[in-house]
């Protein structure tokens, strides 16, 4: 049995990620979590008590973070400041959370030897031309756009150089945009859904030509636990499901599926500095660990994640849509 340290656990992935692991293997968990307006305690409701505890504080904390590596057999780090309108609005945040929250655990995981994996994104590779058939690679360069990912490419550098420094055993994944239950409502999907919901219509940026490429929450965190499992230490995955669309085409079927006219949108200014295109080259991660996405239907997944929110209006109605 292995104990996990799993900050973020009270977020949309890494909760899905602690409701993942007690399911499917016998680990116990320790959530690090300092319930920012985007952690919730409801997304771990229903979870054994006897192997899983909140503790609520600031990755940031360097004490608290040592004493919590010191008893754990592996770290997922998942906390993070994680919308890009947020972080052109305040980057401090970004800038505190995901860099200096990052070398605070990786200080501690080089003091204690204890394994270590890094919750990433493709974000960190900047964007593609809108029209070509580009992929980023694991040897893509790094060229972020906005203050959230620049702090995330700078996370990554500080776990690459961890790695080749002082040798902690280190992975990290870059994943394309995910999707699916408890997702905040300040995100793209949760945010159309929950104004639909509403009575309100959803906003789209500039043109909505704009390319995501998407992946479910559920198959994000499956190839997070087989990178636990058989990952190699210093490597770098990319996940995704070769889910390319665009925010228009995306939107057009949030819209039919619930039964809204195709014209129900606001077309709203764009985000500055708003990447083009996203899209990643899985295959290498799928060839080397075996992992293959289960939720290849797309109006599938987004169907029964509309029902979710429709099922849950509790969880969401708190948040500003
Ligand atoms: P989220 O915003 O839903 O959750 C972040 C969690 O981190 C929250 O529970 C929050 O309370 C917690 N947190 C924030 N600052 C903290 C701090 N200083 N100390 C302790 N806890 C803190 O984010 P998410 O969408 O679940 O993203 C999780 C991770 O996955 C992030 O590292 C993000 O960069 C990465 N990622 C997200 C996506 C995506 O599509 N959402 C895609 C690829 C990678
Ligand atoms: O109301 C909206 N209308 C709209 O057109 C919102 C909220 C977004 N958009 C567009 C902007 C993006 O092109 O939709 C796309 C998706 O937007 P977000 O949900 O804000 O995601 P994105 O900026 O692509 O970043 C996400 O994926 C990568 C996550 O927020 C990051 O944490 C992750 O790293």
């Amino acid at each position: 049995m292995t104990h996990l340290l799993v900050t973020g656990g009270a977020g949309f992935i890494g909760s899905n990620f602690v409701h993942r692991a007690l399911e499917r293997t016998d680990h116990t968990v320790t959530v690090l979590d300092r319930l920012t307006y985007a952690g919730d305690p409801a997304s771990l409701a229903g979870l054994p008590e006897d192997r899983v505890e909140l503790v609520v504080g600031d990755v940031c904390d360097r004490g608290l973070v040592d004493a919590l590596v010191a008893r754990a057999d592996a770290v997922v780090h998942f906390a993070a400041e994680s919308h890009n309108d947020n972080s052109l609005a305040d980057p401090g945040p970004f800038v505190h959370t995901n860099l200096v929250g990052t070398f605070s655990l990786l200080e501690a995981v080089r003091a204690h030897d204890v394994r270590y994996h890094h919750i990433s994104t493709d974000e960190v590779y900047g964007d593609l031309p809108l029209d070509g058939n580009e992929l980023f690679t694991p040897e893509s360069p790094y060229r972020p756009s906005s203050p959230y990912s620049s702090s995330k490419a700078g996370s990554d550098l500080l776990v690459r150089a961890w790695v080749r420094s002082f040798g902690i055993r280190a992975t990290i994944s870059n994943c394309s945009n995910n999707y699916g239950p408890r997702q905040h409502v300040e995100k793209f999907i949760p945010n159309a859904v929950t104004r639909l919901l509403t009575g309100r219509r959803p906003r789209l940026y500039g043109d909505g030509r704009n390319v995501r490429d998407w992946v479910h929450v559920d198959d994000h965190n499956a190839a997070v636990l087989r990178i636990l499992e058989s990952g190699r230490i210093g490597q770098t995955y990319l996940i995704g499901a070769d889910c390319r669309l665009s925010n228009r085409d995306v939107l057009g079927r949030i819209l039919a599926l619930m039964g809204h006219d195709p014209d129900e949108v606001d077309h709203v200014p764009d985000r500055p500095g708003h990447d083009l295109r996203y899209g990643l080259d899985p295959s290498a991660t799928r060839a080397e660990l075996g992992w293959e996405p289960v939720h290849r239907d797309f109006d599938a997944g987004l169907a029964e994640t509309i029902d979710w929110y429709r099922a849950n209006r509790k969880w969401w109605e708190p948040s500003p849509v």
